[in-house]
C-alpha cells in the first residue's frame, strides 16, 4: 500500500503553569498513540508541538507571581517539556512560540492576508482599568457570559458554553488584577474578515464527513448564527509586534499566532534535520493534517484557523480535529486556584509512565467527561494491566525460562492452537483499525483482549501437565505480537518486553503488520525474564493521594490555617503626606507612619475617590510585610486596605482613636 503522509499536531500548551493529568489525556497521549502506530505502519508521519508563550494567560500569571512574562515562560517551558519526555510523548519537534522564526512567520502571515484585503483597521471601545491604567484584553477581565449567563467567565472564552468572547462582551465585568470596574475606552485594532469565509467554511465542514460530531456540530452551529469579524490585535506589551506603523504598544492576538506555531515548529524541525525545505511536504504538498486538542479549543481549530489558512491560501487545511472532553478529579472539576489538581510531573515522579498512560487511556474522555480516581487507578493497574497483560507474559515466559529458555519447536496443532494462530494473524488489524478511527478506548480494549485470550489459552492447554511444545511456541509468539501492538500505548514496557524476548533491535524497528506473523523462531533463546509491571500497593496509593491532594473539607473550601493568616503583618498607620504620582494620573504617593520611626512610601490607586486633604492625618490599615514593588517608577513598601464598593475603593479606618503601629488581628 502507498505510504500516507500525515502531520500530527498537539495543542500548544500555554507555558503559564505545569500540565495536569487532564491536559495529558486531552491532547497528548492519544496523539502519541496515533503517531507511534503510524510510524510502525511505516507511514510518513511527523509529530509537532511546542509551548504557547504569548497572550494574557502568560501576563496574568506573571503579574500574579510578580515576575516577568519571559521568566514565566522559561520556567514552565522546562517543566512542561520534561514531563512530556518522561511520559514518552514522542514529538519530532517541540518548539516555543517565542522563537524568532515564529515571530517572522506570524508577521508575514499577517501582512500576506492584509495584502489580500482580509484585514482592516477599526476604532473600537475596549475595557480599560482606570486604576491599573491600562486596557484589559482577554483574561484580564472576568464577568458574566453574554450567551449563557455563566458567571465569572474569562474575557476570551466561556468555559460553560464554549463561545469565543471578547472582553467588552462580558456583563458585570471586573479587572482580575485590582477587581476594579473597567471603563470603555477608545482604541484602534486590526480585524480579520472572518465573516467573508462563512460560505467557504460551511461547505468545507459539511464536506468533512469524517469529522467527529462534536467539532462538526459546534462549527456548523456557530456559522449558522453568523460569523463576526474578529480583532486579531491586542493592547498588550507582551506578544508579537504588529508589523505596521502606528501599532506601537499592540501585539498580535495569541490565537492568531499560536496555530501558526504549528507551521513554525515544522520548519524548525526541517532545519534541525538539515533539510530546510522538507516542511513543505507537510504543509504544501499532499498531506493529512491532524490536530489533537481539548474540546475548548474547537472554535479556534474548526473555524478561525481554517479561515486564516483560506485567507492565506497555499497551505493545507486540517484534515481531522480530534478533541477530548474533560477529566474531573475524584468527581470534581480540577481547579488550580483551589489546589484541586493532579500535576502530571508529580504523578510521574511516583509511578512508571506506562502505568499513567494505561490508566489515562483506559478512561480516555473520548465521548464523555471522565473521572480520575486514585482507587480506580490502583484497581485498573492491578486487575487489568498486571493481572492480564503482565500475568500472561510473565507466566508463559517464566515457564519457558524454567525449561532452559529455548523456544520449543512447533508440533501438532489442535483446534485451540488454530484459534490462537488466527488470533495472532488478526490482532494487528483489530487494534490498528480502531486507532485509525481515533477510537482509542476500543483500541486499548482490543489490545487487552489479546492478553485475556493468551491467559485463557495457557490455562486450557495446561502446559504443566501436557505435551507443551506447540503451546509454548505459540505463547512466545503471542508475546511478540503483544509487544508490538502495545508499543504505541505502552512504549517503555513494550521495549522492556522486547529485551526479555531477546529479539534484535528495538520493538519500534518492527512493522505493525509483522505482529501478525510467527517470528519468534524455534530454538531462539529468551533473555532474562523480569516482571513487566509492579502492582500498586494500598499504602503506596494512599500516601501519594494524601501528599498531592488537599483532602480535608476545609482545604477544599480553600480555608487557610490560622498560622497562614498570622503571617500577615497588618498595622495601623497614619498618613503624613499625600502627593501625586509623577507618572500616573490616578495614583497617589503616600507617606505613612507605622510608629517607631518606620515611615513608608506607598503607592495607592485612590485618587479618583479621595481628595488629598481627606487623607492627610487619617489612620488606615497597612499590610506592612508585603514585598516592596515598583509601581511606574515609584517604590511601594506595603499596601493600604480598602473595601471594593462597585469598583471604587473605600478605605478601612478604625472607628476609635488608635495608637500608630498597633497590630490588626
Ligand atoms: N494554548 C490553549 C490551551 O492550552 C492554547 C492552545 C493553542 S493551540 C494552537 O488550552
Ligand atoms: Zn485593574
Amino acid at each position: 500500500m502507498a505510504k500516507e503522509r500525515i502531520l500530527v499536531t498537539s495543542a500548544l500548551p500555554y507555558a503559564n503553569g505545569p500540565l495536569h493529568v487532564g491536559h495529558a489525556i486531552g491532547a497528548y497521549i492519544p496523539a502519541d498513540v496515533y503517531v507511534r502506530y503510524h510510524r510502525l505502519k511505516r507511514n510518513d508521519v511527523l509529530f509537532i508541538c511546542g509551548t504557547d508563550e504569548h497572550g494574557t494567560p502568560i501576563t496574568v500569571t506573571a503579574e500574579q507571581e510578580g515576575i516577568t512574562p519571559k521568566r514565566v515562560v522559561d520556567k514552565y517551558y522546562k517543566i512542561i517539556a520534561s514531563a512530556f519526555s518522561t511520559l514518552g510523548i514522542s514529538f519530532d519537534n517541540f518548539s516555543r512560540t517565542t522563537r524568532e522564526l515564529h515571530y517572522r512567520n506570524s508577521q508575514e502571515f499577517f501582512l500576506r492576508i492584509m495584502e489580500k484585503g482580509f484585514i482592516y483597521k477599526k476604532r473600537v471601545e475596549r475595557p480599560y482599568c482606570p486604576r491599573c491604567e491600562r486596557f484589559l484584553p482577554d483574561r484580564f477581565v472576568k464577568g458574566t457570559c453574554p450567551y449563557c449567563n455563566a458567571e465569572d467567565q474569562r474575557g476570551d472564552q466561556c468555559e460553560v458554553c464554549g463561545k469565543q468572547l471578547e472582553p467588552h462582551e462580558l456583563k458585570d465585568s471586573y479587572c482580575v488584577i485590582c477587581h476594579g470596574k473597567p471603563e470603555q475606552k477608545e482604541t484602534e485594532h486590526w480585524f480579520f474578515r472572518l465573516n467573508k469565509f462563512s460560505d467557504e467554511l460551511k461547505k468545507w465542514i459539511q464536506g468533512n464527513r469524517h469529522w467527529p460530531d462534536n467539532a462538526r456540530n459546534f462549527a456548523l452551529g456557530w456559522i449558522s448564527e453568523g460569523l463576526e469579524d474578529r480583532a486579531i490585535t491586542r493592547d498588550l506589551g507582551w506578544g508579537i509586534p504588529i508589523p505596521m506603523k502606528g501599532a506601537e504598544g499592540k501585539v498580535l492576538y495569541v490565537w492568531f499566532d499560536a496555530p501558526i506555531g504549528y507551521i513554525s515548529s515544522t520548519q524548525e524541525w526541517a532545519e534541525k534535520v538539515g533539510k530546510p525545505d522538507e516542511w513543505k511536504k507537510y504543509w504544501v504538498e499532499k498531506c493529512k493534517i491532524v490536530h489533537f486538542i481539548g474540546k475548548d479549543n474547537i472554535p479556534f481549530h474548526a473555524i478561525m484557523w481554517p479561515a486564516m489558512l483560506m485567507a492565506r491560501s497555499g497551505f493545507n487545511l486540517p484534515w481531522q480535529i480530534s478533541s477530548n472532553e474533560y477529566l474531573t478529579l475524584e468527581g470534581q472539576k480540577m481547579s488550580t486556584s483551589r489546589g484541586w489538581v493532579l500535576w502530571l510531573h508529580e504523578l510521574l515522579k511516583e509511578f512508571d509512565p506506562d502505568l499513567v498512560r494505561y490508566y489515562l487511556l483506559s478512561i480516555n474522555p473520548e465521548r464523555h467527561d471522565a473521572d480520575f480516581s486514585f482507587k480506580e487507578f490502583q484497581h485498573k493497574i492491578n486487575n487489568e494491566l498486571v493481572a492480564a497483560l503482565g500475568n500472561f507474559v510473565n507466566r508463559s515466559l517464566s515457564f519457558i525460562e524454567k525449561q532452559g529458555s529455548k523456544i520449543p519447536e512447533m508440533k501438532d496443532f489442535d483446534e485451540l492452537d488454530e484459534q490462537m494462530l488466527e488470533f495472532i494473524r488478526e490482532s494487528p488489524s483489530h487494534v490498528g483499525g480502531n486507532i485509525e478511527k481515533f477510537k482509542f478506548l476500543d483500541a486499548l480494549k482490543e489490545l487487552m483482549r489479546i492478553a485475556h485470550f493468551g491467559n485463557e489459552y495457557f490455562q486450557k492447554k495446561e502446559p504443566w501437565k501436557n505435551e507443551n511444545s506447540t503451546t509454548l511456541y505459540l505463547c512466545a509468539n503471542l508475546t511478540r505480537t503483544l509487544a508490538i501492538l502495545s508499543a504505541p500505548f505502552l512504549p517503555h514496557s513494550a521495549e522492556r518486553l522486547w529485551r526479555v524476548l531477546n529479539l534484535k533491535g528495538s520493538v519500534f524497528d518492527e512493522t505493525w503488520d509483522s505482529a501478525g506473523e510467527l517470528d519468534v523462531k524455534e530454538k531462539h533463546k529468551l533473555g532474562k525474564v523480569e516482571l513487566l509491571y509492579k502492582k500498586i500497593e494500598d499504602d503506596e496509593i494512599e500516601r501519594f493521594e494524601k501528599k498531592v491532594l488537599k483532602t480535608s473539607e476545609s482545604e477544599k473550601m480553600n480555608h487557610i490555617e490560622f498560622s497562614e493568616f498570622e503571617k500577615l503583618d497588618l498595622r495601623i498607620g497614619k498618613i503624613k503626606e499625600v502627593r501625586d504620582h509623577p507618572k500616573a494620573n490616578k495614583l497617589y504617593l503616600l507617606k505613612v507612619d507605622l510608629g517607631k520611626g518606620d515611615v513608608r512610601q506607598l503607592v495607592a490607586g485612590i485618587k479618583t475617590v479621595y481628595k488629598k486633604e481627606e487623607l492627610r492625618g487619617g489612620h488606615v490599615v497597612v499590610v506592612a510585610n508585603l514585598k516592596p514593588i515598583d509601581v511606574r517608577g515609584e517604590k511601594s513598601e506595603g499596601m493600604i486596605l480598602a473595601a471594593d464598593v462597585d469598583g471604587k475603593p473605600v478605605l478601612l479606618m478604625p472607628d476609635k482613636k488608635v495608637k500608630v503601629g498597633a497590630r490588626v488581628k
